[in-house]
């Protein structure tokens, strides 16, 4: 529906995981891919981002920028969380319009569905419940950018379309063990006490459970529905399984060789008891995940011992 052939495609949050991904997938094809880093443009900044997307006039742009983090980070600074990352796709969303922008894709996450949200969750969960208080207010401002796409949509016939991928890990995660998700967590701590007789922390109980999505197969899916997706309701992008965080746990240290158990810190808090993604209308529209889990955990740790931990 959509050619990205010969287009300049704006990939705002270039240096993110999601970001990076996105810029090795579009590698392969026939576009020319815009970047702006933080020096050149603050995305919070309205006039700057209005600024220097009437200067480059992309054809399309996916909004990969926000503020991330995992359950501590999204607890410990909601300001921020809520915050920037309205700021970030109210002027990106703002300034596509104003700036002619063909095709906007706005990158959410599975967090905007409700905490007991019936498994798995389908789109049209949306809005059916509370949201998990760890991270409403992250939930909240993904909440507004769906909307966001969908009033232009409606009033002025743009072609703004929402993804909401599942949670994600691979190359160029954040590893900070204070802000990062659970698997770069992990995957430091395992590397890190694996030489020791020291047990692998695992924080909450262990028996919630995670769907995990490699960002390679992310990327993919995201160019995909740039090109094949024009509607108002926004799209699950997962892999259709899960994973309980004790099971994950066990996998990463099979995989760091790590020998000396599990341990679990209940002072650290649980979140959403499962999170699910219903795929069936993505794989409807054509679209199948590649990497499975095994092997894009040891990529991943093979791309973290040589770009984080030093070998
Ligand atoms: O990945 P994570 O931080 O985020 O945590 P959420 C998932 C689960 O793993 C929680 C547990 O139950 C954590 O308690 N966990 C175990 C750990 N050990 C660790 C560890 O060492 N570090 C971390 N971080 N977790 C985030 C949301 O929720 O997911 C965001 O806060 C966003 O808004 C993102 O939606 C995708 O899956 O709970």
């Amino acid at each position: 529906m959509y050619a990205i052939e010969g287009k300049r495609i704006f990939v705002a949050g270039h240096r993110g995981m999601v970001g990076s991904a996105l810029l090795r997938r579009l590698a392969s094809e026939d576009c020319e891919v815009l970047t702006a880093g933080r020096g050149t443009v603050d995305l919070r900044d309205q006039a700057q981002t209005r600024d220097w997307m009437l200067r480059e006039k992309p054809d399309a742009i996916i909004i990969a920028a926000a503020k991330v983090g995992g359950i501590l980070a999204n607890d410990t600074w909601p300001a921020d969380f809520l915050y920037d990352n309205l700021m970030i796709e109210a002027n990106l969303i703002k300034a596509s319009f104003e700036a002619g922008v063909g095709k906007v894709v706005f990158l959410g996450s599975s967090c905007i569905y409700p905490k007991m949200a019936p498994q798995p969750m389908r789109e049209d969960a949306l809005l059916t419940g509370p949201l998990e208080p760890t991270n409403e207010w992250y939930a909240i401002a993904k909440i507004a950018g769906i909307k966001l796409c969908q009033a232009f949509r409606r009033q002025h016939g743009c072609d703004y379309i929402s993804a909401m991928p599942t949670n994600l890990y691979g190359p160029e995660d954040n590893f900070d063990l204070q802000s990062s998700h659970v698997l770069p967590a992990l995957m430091r701590k395992a590397h890190e006490a694996r030489k020791s007789s020291e047990p692998l922390v695992v924080w909450g109980t262990g028996t919630v459970r995670r769907e995990f999505l490699h960002v390679d197969d992310c990327a993919d899916a995201i160019v995909f529905l740039l090109r094949h997706y024009s509607a108002e309701e926004h799209v699950n992008v997962g892999c259709g399984a899960d994973v309980s965080i004790a099971e994950v746990a066990t996998l990463v240290a099979e995989i760091v060789g790590h020998k000396a158990g599990l341990v679990f810190d209940a002072t650290k808090p649980d979140g959403t008891p499962r999170k699910l993604m219903d795929t069936a209308k993505l794989t409807a529209l054509g679209w199948q995940p590649r990497i499975p889990l095994q092997d894009g955990l040891a990529s991943t740790y093979s791309w973290f011992r040589e770009n984080v931990a030093g070998g």
